[in-house]
């Protein structure tokens, strides 16, 4: 132990000392110390057991200033299991092994153990963490990671406060239920969420007794003496909807993430124009808009100003996007000052545009572009390289079938999460890694995506490898589910890196026409891109990393079916890996 201690400082010095002589400027510690728990908690009114930061959900918020070190001490109190912690948007240069991705950066912190997470948040913006083993995430376990500029910097807009709110679904299955559906034949599928939340708050309607297994009014301490009741009870302060201050006459900058497992969704300011401002931590160029898609893994800021009627409350709304929504709008309440936080707004929930109206939806996503003259001074700055990627991905993406599950495959290659970390697996050349196929198999430009008439595909747990400094173009190409006429819209997220996003086509890319296509004058940053039903999306990145880095769907289901790639870049030149990011697999000592 005392030794794990030793590594633990030698790291925590190396990098204060780093972000000091970089910057210049007196960098800061953020020290957490945090316990995962399971919890019974009631979201939205329904009980359910779920995982828990100190007894929080959302976690505990980190919040640091641009260059700061932050120190996260988090000690697992899961009686079974293990549990890691992935910081969305942080790239962690020269930490890959912080990165806090099962089979990927590190072994899971065991049941009982105590692992810190030190790293460098170089960028301000507005960011999040969340569980990254199994389906963690859509057990409660994320928060918000707030980085704001240092003082000598200012914001190239006003404001005169600020708000963060976390978007996010919920079922009443746990997550061990809905994991052991996805993996079962035939498939139990999660189904739509019951709920939406903001903040963690919900609101389910306890009538709603499908099963006659809760009821209306019914406490824990009722439930208790009935065998097959489980707890719903509207006027639990727990599922009282989350509440937004607002003073008349001032602007505010709302911080928004979608840690959703499955939902896309659009928010809503009822009767508030928003000017969205930045883009998973990249100021853009602004605009307005009425309603804002958001996507599982992205964050957005908006400006707005509390110019309405001060007389009355107006609801924060979220509404499902990409898929037939049963789920009823998640509310939450914005509440003009002085007025009472239980004045209900007087109208009715607001309304999305139609969840398959993908036009509208491509329309906002292109819409993004960066404020040029920002943030040059840094590594993120760089411009776009111009010229052809020194490798191009083709990454197409389509529902199979394996041994009679049913699985996601890229490449028709499913993932398996290896039970060695990659990261130490190439560190320590401990096996032979696979490398998926650059290309689909026999990709026809003139066919339909996966017209392909062996529906099985493989499994696999290897990774692409880069050159450290190649320009890597990737394009994820959609395909179709196992109904060839039907098809997903899937958000995909990289870590250790944000990529400039080229362009998003319809149908099937082909290279000669549509790389003539790509933006290369000012494509936006952002780590999180939509891939449209049938569609395509094209991203370039430079493999400037070393390390071993997840590329995945954020829909914590698609992934646990095996929707996801590892890159690994510069894997000469990984640094020293922490011992206690060891101990699984084939990093276990007798294998060292
Ligand atoms: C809750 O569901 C019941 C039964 O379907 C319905 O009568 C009631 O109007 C619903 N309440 C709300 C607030 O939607
Ligand atoms: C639930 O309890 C509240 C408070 O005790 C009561 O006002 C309400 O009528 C009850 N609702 C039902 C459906 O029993
Ligand atoms: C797919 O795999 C199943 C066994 O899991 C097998 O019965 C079937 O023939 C395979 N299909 C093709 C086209 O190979
Ligand atoms: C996909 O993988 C399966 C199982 O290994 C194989 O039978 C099939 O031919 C592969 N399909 C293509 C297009 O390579
Ligand atoms: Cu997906």
């Amino acid at each position: 132990m005392e030794m794990e201690l030793g590594v633990f400082f030698f790291n925590f010095v190396i990098l204060v000392f780093a972000a000091l002589s970089a910057r210049e400027v007196e960098a800061a510690v953020r020290y957490y110390e945090w316990s995962v728990d399971y919890a019974f908690v009631s979201l939205d009114c329904v009980e359910k057991l779920a995982m828990a930061i100190n007894g929080q959900i959302p976690g505990p918020r980190v919040d640091a200033v641009e260059g700061d070190t932050v120190v996260v001490k988090l000690t697992n109190n899961l009686p079974t299991e293990g549990v890691v912690i992935h910081w969305h948007g942080i790239r962690q240069f020269g930490t890959p092994y912080y990165d806090g991705a099962a089979s990927a950066s590190q072994c899971p912190i065991n049941s009982g153990e105590t692992f810190t997470y030190t790293f460098v948040v170089d960028q301000a913006g507005t960011y999040f963490y969340h569980g990254h083993f199994g389906m963690q995430r859509s057990a409660g376990l994320y928060g918000s990671i707030i980085v704001s500029l240092p003082a000598n910097k200012v914001e190239p807009f006003h404001y005169d406060e600020e708000i963060s709110l976390l978007l996010s679904d919920w079922w009443h299955k746990s997550m061990y239920e809905q994991e052991l559906g996805l993996h079962s034949i035939p498939p139990r599928y999660v189904g739509e969420p019951q709920s939406l939340l903001i903040e963690g708050r919900g609101k389910y309607n306890c009538s709603l007794d499908e099963c006659s297994s809760f009821h209306y009014n019914c406490t824990v301490d009722e439930c208790s003496t009935s065998p097959d009741c489980i707890p719903c009870w509207p006027s639990n302060p727990e599922c009282d909807p989350h509440v937004i201050p607002v003073h008349p006459g001032k602007t505010y900058r709302l911080r928004l993430a979608n840690v959703a497992s499955l939902s896309a969704l659009n928010f809503i300011l009822e009767g508030h124009t928003m000017t969205v401002v930045m883009a998973d931590g990249h100021y853009i160029e602004p605009f307005e808009v009425s309603n804002l898609d958001i996507y599982s893994g992205q964050s957005y800021c908006v400006l707005f100003n509390a110019n309405r009627n001060p007389s009355r409350n107006y609801w924060a709304a979220i509404n499902v996007r990409g898929r037939d929504p049963t789920t009823p709008t998640g509310l939450a309440i914005v509440q003009y000052l002085p007025n009472s936080a239980n004045l209900l707004p007087p109208s009715p929930a607001p309304v999305s545009p139609a969840w398959n109206d993908f036009a509208a939806s491509t329309a906002q996503a292109r819409k993004y572009v960066p404020r040029p003259g920002l943030h040059t001074e840094h590594r993120y700055g760089k411009v776009v390289p111009k010229r052809a990627a020194g490798r191009t991905l083709i990454l197409l993406l389509t529902q199979n079938k394996i041994d009679g599950y049913i699985k996601w495959a890229v490449n028709n290659v499913s993932f398996v999460p290896p039970a060695t970390p990659l990261l130490a697996a190439f560190k320590f050349n401990l096996k032979k890694i696979s490398s998926p196929p650059d290309t689909p198999p026999n990709f026809d430009v003139s066919a339909l995506p996966a017209a392909t008439a062996n529906i099985n595909a493989s499994y696999g747990s290897g990774a692409y490898v880069f050159k450290l400094g190649e320009t890597v173009d990737v394009i994820i190409q959609n395909g179709h589910n196992l109904n060839p006429d039907d098809s997903d819209l899937h958000p995909w997220h990289l870590h250790g890196h944000h990529f400039w996003v080229l362009g998003y086509g319809n149908g099937k890319f082909d290279s000669r026409r549509h790389s003539k296509s790509f933006n290369l004058i000012n494509p936006p940053l952002r780590n999180t891109v939509p891939v449209f039903p049938f569609g395509w999306s094209a991203i370039r990145f430079v493999a400037d990393n070393p390390g071993v880095w997840p590329f995945h769907c954020h829909i914590e289901e698609h992934f646990a079916m095996g929707m996801g790639v590892m890159f690994a870049e510069g894997v000469h030149q990984l640094p020293k890996l922490p011992p206690p990011t060891l101990g699984c697999g084939l990093t276990k000592p007798t294998h060292l």
